[in-house]
């Protein structure tokens, strides 16, 4: 299988946090993948990645990915998961990547003295000209995206506020788990940990980064999901 990414950003192991759950998807899977490393999605199905190639077929979004790897090759992400469990597990993932994805999109894109760092990280590499061009038309296409679904509509502090909640609730939810649902991790984690990596890795005027930083058990959380999850 070969799994297209985002190039590392931020010393995260991608920048895109679903790129870093794909990995991570594909790692805990057990199962032989190639990555594949791009900073251009324009030309991908749905112009995103991850997108996974296995065989013949082509799987974009981590979501189709992990039904993926559960269909075909049986892997169980919430192995042993009462039904409760699952459910709290796909509410949280929601939460993560349909709420604090888009603070965390707005943040590193549309404000001007961010995008610069994010630009710089994501596609320095890249020719003059042409790097300019496809970072440009990228950003518009984000920040469009954090417009129509109403996260870039709020003000600075409105977004960290909203996403104070939703990490506390998390928060909330770990105690003093090593995992949402026990010692191992599932399926929420490899969406969530992400996720709070890529607030707390940003290196620039970061509120959101913040609201990791200041929790001893998050920073713990992070640290053991990196471990646990990601590559060596
Ligand atoms: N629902 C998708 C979301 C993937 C996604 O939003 N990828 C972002 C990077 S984190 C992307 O490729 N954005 C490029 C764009 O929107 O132009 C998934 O789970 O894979």
């Amino acid at each position: 299988m070969k799994l297209t990414v985002y190039p590392p950003g931020f010393g995260e192991i991608s920048g895109s946090p679903f790129a870093a759950k794909a990995i991570a998807l594909m790692e805990m899977s057990g199962q032989a993948y190639e990555l594949d490393v791009n900073p251009d999605p324009r030309k991908s199905p749905k112009k995103k990645f991850p997108v996974l190639q296995d065989g013949s077929q082509i799987i974009p979004d981590s979501d189709q990915i992990r039904d993926h790897l559960e269909a075909k090759y049986g892997v169980d992400f919430d192995a042993g998961l009462s039904a409760e469990q699952k459910a709290v597990s796909r509410m949280v993932i929601r939460t993560f990547e349909e709420n604090v994805y888009f603070a965390i999109m707005a943040s590193r894109w549309m404000d001007d003295d961010r995008w610069a760092v994010t630009k710089e990280a994501f596609f320095a590499g890249m020719p003059p000209v042409i790097g300019g061009f496809i970072s440009n038309s990228v950003r518009k296409g984000v920040i469009k995206q954090c417009i129509a679904q109403g996260m870039g509509r709020h003000s600075e502090a409105e977004q960290v506020a909203r996403v104070a909640k939703d990490v506390d609730a998390f928060a909330t939810l770990l105690g003093d788990k090593p995992f949402l649902h026990g010692d191992r991790p599932t399926a929420a984690d490899v969406s969530v940990v992400p996720m709070l990596r890529a607030q707390a890795s940003f290196p620039k005027q970061n509120a959101l980064g913040d609201l990791v930083a200041q929790n001893p058990a998050l920073v713990a959380y992070i640290e053991r999901g990196k471990e646990e999850m990601y590559p060596s």
